[in-house]
């Protein structure tokens, strides 16, 4: 059985658990902080980062998240997420390249130093400054979002992806720690509700950070 060393509020586990769960594969959670990782977790990956996927039978250990996705499109038929022809994925990459990346180092890391970290870890307060720059900058990639759903039906094109998972990834740990406000973006939270209705996006929005409880809205599929 696969091991997925993760902590709930990483947004790039997010990604992986929602593909691996679209595709049905099994797996068993392990709590990783990378901030407090013991040697077993840094044995897997040196470089300390989640998420590592690891089946001790076949001592095989997969990781980042990308790869780890690409790794089960490529040896599992069910729901492929990166589909369409080369041009369409090609988009689908980009669009996850840019959330993964972008929307993680204008967005959500900002938030999970301002309000997880520092709460949890440095006993320090956030930075004023700094959540209101990541708020803003979640406006202008929720306008995009806007855009993408808006001439497309899903985020990459006629097909749901794997950048829909990624963007949604991000989103749910952005609005967990309070940073997602959708006034005016009408577009991206309808695309939201639908993708946080789905049955892989259950139990992360049941799993809470200890220490940490979510707003009361974040659960609730309709809001
Ligand atoms: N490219 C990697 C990035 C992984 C990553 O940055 N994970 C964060 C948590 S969401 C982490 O482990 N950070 C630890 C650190 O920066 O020390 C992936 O997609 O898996």
């Amino acid at each position: 059985m696969w091991q997925l060393y993760q902590f709930p509020l990483c947004p790039l586990s997010r990604k992986t658990r929602l593909a691996l769960s679209e595709k049905g594969v099994g797996y068993d959670l392990v709590h990783a902080y990378p901030w407090d990782a013991g040697d077993e977790f840094y044995a897997l990956n040196p470089a300390g980062r989640t998420p590592v996927l690891h089946d001790p039978a076949k001592r095989l250990t997969l990781i980042d998240s990308q790869a780890i996705c690409e790794y089960f499109e490529e040896t599992v038929d069910k729901t492929p997420l990166i589909l369409g022809n080369a041009v369409q994925r090609a988009e689908i990459r980009r669009l996850v390249a840019l959330f993964d990346q972008n929307f993680f180092a204008d967005v959500t890391h900002p938030l999970m130093h301002e309000k997880m970290k520092k709460r949890l870890v440095l006993r320090t307060s956030p930075d004023s400054g700094t959540l209101r720059s990541a708020m803003r900058l979640a406006h202008e990639h929720l306008e995009y979002i806007d855009w993408l759903v808006g001439n497309r039906r899903w985020l990459a094109g006629v097909q749901l992806s794997l950048a829909d998972f990624a963007a949604a990834a991000q989103i749910s740990v952005a609005d967990y720690l309070g940073g997602i406000d959708w006034s005016g973006h009408d577009e991206a939270h309808g695309w939201y509700r639908v993708m946080k209705s789905r049955p892989s996006f259950r139990p992360l929005l049941t799993e809470k950070m200890e220490g940490l409880p979510p707003p009361r809205h974040y659960s609730d599929v309709n809001s």
